[in-house]
C-alpha cells in the first residue's frame, strides 16, 4: 500500500462506484478504492481495474492513509442507514479539512443533517447528485453537487474532469458538472431530476399506449415516429431509447416490448419529488401522477380481475382525429412544457425554504448531457432563465408560451379523444388541467373556503376587503354570534 498518493478514496464498488472510479482513471487521478465485501473489491482489481493506477485498500483505515491531504473520500453505497453508518466509521479516521462526499442517490434532508453535523467537527461534506446511470457513470455523467462552497473547490477539477461534456456558450465545451448550492442542495436537485424523468417517462408511456390502442399501430410503427420525434423539438435521450426499444426483436424475431410485464417498480426519488412538492405547497401534478400510475401498473392481479368486471366506452365512440399523430407529438410537448414549468416551481419553493440561491439556468444547463433527461430542450429553458433570472414561471418565458399556446388545441383534441376511447393519459391530462388552471385568475376556490368556513369555521378573506383580514360567518343562522366577524384570533385558525 502506497501511503499519501492517491488523489480520492471511493467507498462501495457496486455499478456505479466502479464505473467512477474507471472513469476518475482516464482523466489521470489516482483513486485509492475499498469495498465493504473485500472479494468484490479484489475481482475489481483483477477484472476492470486491471492496468489502471486505482490502488486497492482492504480496510477503511488503509483507504485514508492512501490519501494526499486534504483527504477526500466518496461514498457510492446504498443511500439511508448504510451512509450514516459509513460516515460513523469514517469520522475518527479524518481531520478537520477533509472532504466527504455522498454520491449516492440520498434524501436531501439526510444530507442537511449530515452536513450540518460534519461541518461542526470542522470536516467538509458534499452530497451529489449523479446521474446517467452504469453508462454515464463510465463516460460522463450529470453531476449536481451540494455543500460548502470550500468543499466544492477541493473537488472541482475531479468531478468536473468525469463529467459529460457538452458544447459550451462561447464555443468549445463545458462540463454538466457545477456546484448547485448549500448542504443539500444537490441532492434535492437530483431528487427534482428524478421527478421530471418519471414524468417524462409517463408521458412517452401514453403516447405509446394511445397509437397502440388508439390507432393499432405496430411496435416497428411505432418506432419509426418516436425516431421521427427524435429528430425535432421532442429530441432526447428517452425518446432516442424509445425508438430503440419498439424496434427491439427477442431471439424468436417478435418485438421484446410487448412481452416485458406491465408492472413499473420505483426505488423512490419520484415519490420524494412528490412527496417533497406536497410539502412545499407546490402543484407538481405531473410527478404525481407518473409515480401513481406506476403504483396502478403495481396492482397487475386486481387490474385483471377488474377488467372482467368494469367496462369501458364500448364501440369507441370517436375516431381519432386526422393527423393524430402530428397532434398527439404537440400534446406531448405541451404536457413536457407544463412538466418542466412544475418541477422549476418546485426549485424555486424549495429555494426559498431552505435559503439556497439556485442558479436555475445553470441547473438546466447541468441537465444538458449525461442524465437520463438530457435533451436539446433544456438549452432553451437555459435560455430563459438567463435571460430573465427571477421569471415566476417558465410558461410565462416567450419561447414557453408561444409553443403551449400554439400546441394547445391539438392537445386539447387528444385529451378528449383518449378520453372518449377510456384510454388512461393522467400525465397529459393533468398537464393541460395545470394549464387550465394556472392561467386563470379566478378558480373556484372561494366555495371550498366557504365550505371550510361553514363546517369548521376556518375563516376566509374577501375580494372587496384587504388581504389577511379574516372573516367567519354564521352560516345557519344557529351559531348565536353575529353573521360576519372580523375576529383577528380567528384569522389563524386555518
Ligand atoms: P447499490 O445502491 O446497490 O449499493 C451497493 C453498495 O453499497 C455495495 O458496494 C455495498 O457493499 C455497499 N454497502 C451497503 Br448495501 N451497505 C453498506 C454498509 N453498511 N457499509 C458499507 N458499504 C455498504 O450500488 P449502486 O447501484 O452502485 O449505487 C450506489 C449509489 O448511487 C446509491 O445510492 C444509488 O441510489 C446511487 N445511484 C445509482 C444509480 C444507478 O444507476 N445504479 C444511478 C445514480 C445514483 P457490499 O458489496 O459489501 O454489499
Amino acid at each position: 500500500m502506497t501511503l499519501n498518493q492517491a488523489d480520492i478514496g471511493l467507498i462501495g464498488l457496486a455499478v456505479m462506484g466502479q464505473n467512477l472510479v474507471l472513469n476518475m482513471d482516464d482523466h489521470g487521478f489516482t483513486a485509492a478504492v475499498h469495498n465493504r465485501t473485500v472479494s468484490k473489491m479484489e475481482s475489481f482489481l483483477r477484472g476492470g481495474a486491471s492496468g489502471t493506477r486505482v490502488i486497492g485498500a482492504r480496510t477503511i483505515g488503509e483507504l485514508v492513509g492512501a490519501l494526499r491531504k486534504p483527504r477526500r473520500v466518496m461514498m457510492m453505497v446504498k443511500a439511508g442507514a448504510p451512509v450514516d453508518e459509513l460516515i460513523g466509521r469514517l469520522v475518527p479516521l479524518l481531520e478537520p479539512g477533509d472532504v466527504l462526499i455522498d454520491g449516492g442517490n440520498s434524501h436531501f434532508a439526510d444530507t442537511i443533517r449530515r452536513a450540518a453535523h460534519l461541518e461542526a467537527k470542522g470536516l467538509h461534506y458534499l452530497g451529489i447528485g449523479i446521474s446517467g446511470g452504469e453508462e454515464g457513470a463510465r463516460h460522463g455523467p450529470s453531476i449536481m453537487p451540494g455543500g460548502s462552497p470550500q468543499a466544492w473547490e477541493a473537488v472541482r477539477p475531479i468531478l468536473q474532469a468525469i463529467a459529460a461534456r457538452v458544447p459550451g456558450e462561447a464555443g468549445g465545451e463545458e462540463p454538466c458538472c457545477d456546484w448547485v448550492g448549500p448542504d443539500g442542495a444537490g441532492h434535492f436537485v437530483k431528487t427534482a431530476h428524478n421527478g421530471i424523468e418519471y414524468g417524462d417517462m409517463q408521458l412517452l408511456g401514453e403516447a405509446y399506449h394511445l397509437m397502440k390502442e388508439g390507432l393499432g399501430l405496430s411496435p416497428e410503427a411505432m418506432s419509426a415516429v418516436f425516431a421521427g420525434w427524435n429528430k425535432g423539438r421532442l429530441n432526447s435521450f428517452l425518446v432516442e431509447i424509445t425508438a430503440q426499444i419498439l424496434a427491439f426483436r427477442d431471439e424468436d424475431g417478435s418485438p421484446l416490448v410487448e412481452r416485458i410485464l406491465d408492472a413499473a417498480g420505483q426505488k423512490g426519488t419520484g415519490r420524494w419529488a412528490a412527496a417533497s412538492a406536497q410539502e412545499l405547497g407546490v402543484p407538481l401534478t405531473m410527478v404525481g401522477e407518473a409515480v401513481s400510475a406506476r403504483s396502478l401498473s403495481m396492482l397487475k392481479e386486481e387490474r385483471l380481475a377488474a377488467a372482467k368486471v368494469l367496462r369501458g366506452p364500448k364501440p369507441p365512440p370517436v375516431d381519432p382525429p386526422r393527423n393524430f399523430l402530428a397532434d398527439l407529438e404537440a400534446a406531448v410537448f405541451a404536457a413536457k412544457i407544463i412538466s418542466y414549468a412544475q418541477g422549476f416551481m418546485l426549485l424555486r419553493a424549495a429555494a426559498r425554504e431552505y435559503r439556497w440561491d439556485l442558479n436555475y439556468g445553470r441547473i438546466a444547463a447541468l441537465w444538458r448531457g449525461g442524465c437520463i433527461i438530457r435533451s436539446n430542450f433544456l438549452q432553451k429553458i437555459r435560455y430563459a432563465y438567463e435571460r430573465t433570472p427571477d421569471l415566476a414561471n417558465l410558461l410565462l418565458a416567450p419561447y414557453f408560451q408561444v409553443h403551449v399556446e400554439a400546441a394547445q388545441t391539438a392537445w386539447r383534441r387528444v385529451v378528449a379523444a383518449a378520453a372518449g376511447r377510456g384510454i388512461p393519459v393522467p400525465a397529459m391530462s393533468s398537464a393541460l388541467n395545470f394549464y387550465d388552471g394556472y392561467r386563470r385568475g379566478w378558480l373556484p376556490a372561494n366555495l371550498i373556503q366557504a365550505q371550510r368556513d361553514f363546517f369548521g369555521a376556518h375563516t376566509y378573506e374577501r375580494t372587496d376587503r384587504p388581504r389577511g383580514e379574516s372573516f367567519h360567518t354564521d352560516w345557519t343562522g344557529r351559531g348565536g354570534t353575529a353573521a360576519s366577524s372580523t375576529d383577528p384570533a380567528q384569522g389563524g385558525r386555518l
